[in-house]
């Protein structure tokens, strides 16, 4: 018997990927079809994808034309697939002539041709696609189009700032259509609005924007008083519409994987997370003015925030803050937590310079993320014997902002149902830390 392999992603599966499966099942008498794992796709760059392994493989199923189905999760698996299986033919599309021709030391590999004039890009190009404004036209929107660009199914529609000249800059770099001239005019332009301006005015544009019925992805920090961010998610509820917290780290592949890598125990009971991180900013900065709300909580407060209340939880007794403080505003604050039976740390600094690393210490062996851990692709899980430490990798492409992107346009596009990495509670308590601090309650200023 003859067996025949060949793999893809198989997305909206298509005309072009049923030819292909016909031409290769031809080519003997058992044709078993490779189907990538959402995460493999990940780590190979594939951002877009509309449908998950599940739907992708039944679609296969479906075709009739697969003998078997299998999986495939990781660089090499050809090569072994191809032992395993006592594969005889390796097919896959023209796209990638030349690239496989290693595998020829294994077996026999057929480059077949490939149907023109339709493709899974063209059909997630015809899907619904989400309009999105920006507020604010400052450095992170900056990174934010670019990024945005990796997803599929939205378009940077329309950009806001109330220095108009600025505005009119941006869009023109950028290639956005529409200049608003105000938030109302940015609200008719799109669907769904990302709020990056300075902190102090996140609450006014994000209730503003819920208000006129558009979904909202606000940058860090969401709010700064607790009050302010249980008002906008009762209007989000209200309304129907989604209210995400556009947090970096929240949603790239590293920091998801270690998260559910802790809550599964594998270093025992958490006793202690100390998380830091720290940029040198110029004194002259808007990020250091006291008349914006500048100041290291403010600005970084957010990303050692979110182990420590996702893994210790959000019922502390005690927090104490230490802040060196230059014109106002704190160039560094020092963090220390206390729970029933953990302790938490973390620094923050723009005018202090410390190693941004993240260490969990448990009562079975601790997590080492080394700086910078806020946007990481590698950890280490180590033990008191070192034979069973382990290293895991994962993809972190360009800025990182593109994953909380994704995660946003498909809550809304698959039903606007919310599917945020962060739970409500948790973003509460964030901003009830921030209140905490801006209160002054157990800030120590040296
Ligand atoms: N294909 C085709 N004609 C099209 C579109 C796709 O013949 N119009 C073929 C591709 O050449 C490939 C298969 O259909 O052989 C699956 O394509 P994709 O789903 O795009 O998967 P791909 O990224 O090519 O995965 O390990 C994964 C493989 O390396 C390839």
């Amino acid at each position: 018997m003859k067996k025949v392999i060949t793999y893809g992603t198989f997305d909206l599966l298509h005309q072009g990927h049923i030819n292909l499966l016909r031409r290769a099942k031809a080519l003997g008498d058992w044709l078993i079809v490779g189907v990538t794992t959402d995460n493999f796709d990940l780590e190979r760059g594939k951002m877009n994808t509309c449908g998950n392994v599940m739907d992708r493989i039944e679609a296969v199923k479906a075709t009739g034309l697969a003998d078997q189905v299998i999986i495939e999760e990781y660089k090499g698996q050809k090569i072994d697939d191809i032992q395993k299986y006592g594969v005889d033919i390796f097919a896959i599309g023209s796209d990638w002539t030349g690239y496989f021709d290693y595998l020829k030391e294994f077996c026999e590999v057929v480059y077949l041709p490939r149907t023109e004039g339709i493709s899974s890009t063209q059909l997630r190009e015809e899907r619904p696609c989400l309009r999105i404004g920006i507020v604010g036209t400052g450095s992170i929107a900056r990174r934010f189009v670019p990024e945005a660009a990796f997803v599929n199914s939205n378009r940077i529609t329309a950009a806001f700032n109330p220095d108009e000249e600025a505005c009119r800059a941006f869009c023109s770099e950028f290639g956005i259509p529409t200049v608003a001239p105000s938030p109302e005019a940015l609200f008719d332009a799109c669907d769904a609005v990302y709020v990056a301006s300075p902190h102090y005015t996140h609450y006014r544009y994000a209730k503003a924007a819920l208000e006129a019925g558009k979904h909202v992805l606000c940058e860090t920090p969401l709010v700064l008083s607790r009050g302010e961010a249980e008002e906008l998610f009762a209007l989000a509820d209200r309304t129907g519409r989604i209210l995400m917290m556009a947090h970096k780290t929240a949603y790239c592949p590293a920091y998801g994987h270690l998260f559910t890598l802790l809550k599964s125990g594998v270093i025992g009971e958490i006793a202690e997370v100390n998380a830091s991180v720290t940029t040198l900013t110029d004194e002259r900065s808007e990020k250091l003015d006291s008349t914006r709300w500048g100041g290291s909580m403010n600005e970084n407060a957010c990303f050692p925030l979110l182990p420590i209340l996702q893994l210790l939880g959000t019922d502390w007794r005690n927090i104490n803050f230490y802040s060196k403080m230059k014109n106002g505003v704190d160039m560094f604050t020092k963090a220390v937590f206390r729970f029933d039976s953990a302790v938490a740390s973390f620094q923050v600094g723009l005018g202090v310079k410390s190693e941004g690393n993240m260490v969990i210490s448990g009562t079975k062996g601790y997590v080492y993320v080394p700086a910078p851990w806020w946007k990481t692709d590698y950890f280490e899980v180590r033990y008191e014997d070192q034979n069973q430490n382990k290293k895991f990798f994962y993809p972190f492409f360009g800025e990182g902002l593109r994953y909380e992107i994704k995660e946003f346009v498909s809550s809304i596009l698959d039903g606007g149902r919310q599917r945020s990495r962060i739970s409500r509670k948790v973003l509460l308590a964030m901003c009830q830390v921030q209140e905490q601090y801006l209160k002054g309650t157990n800030v120590y200023k040296i």
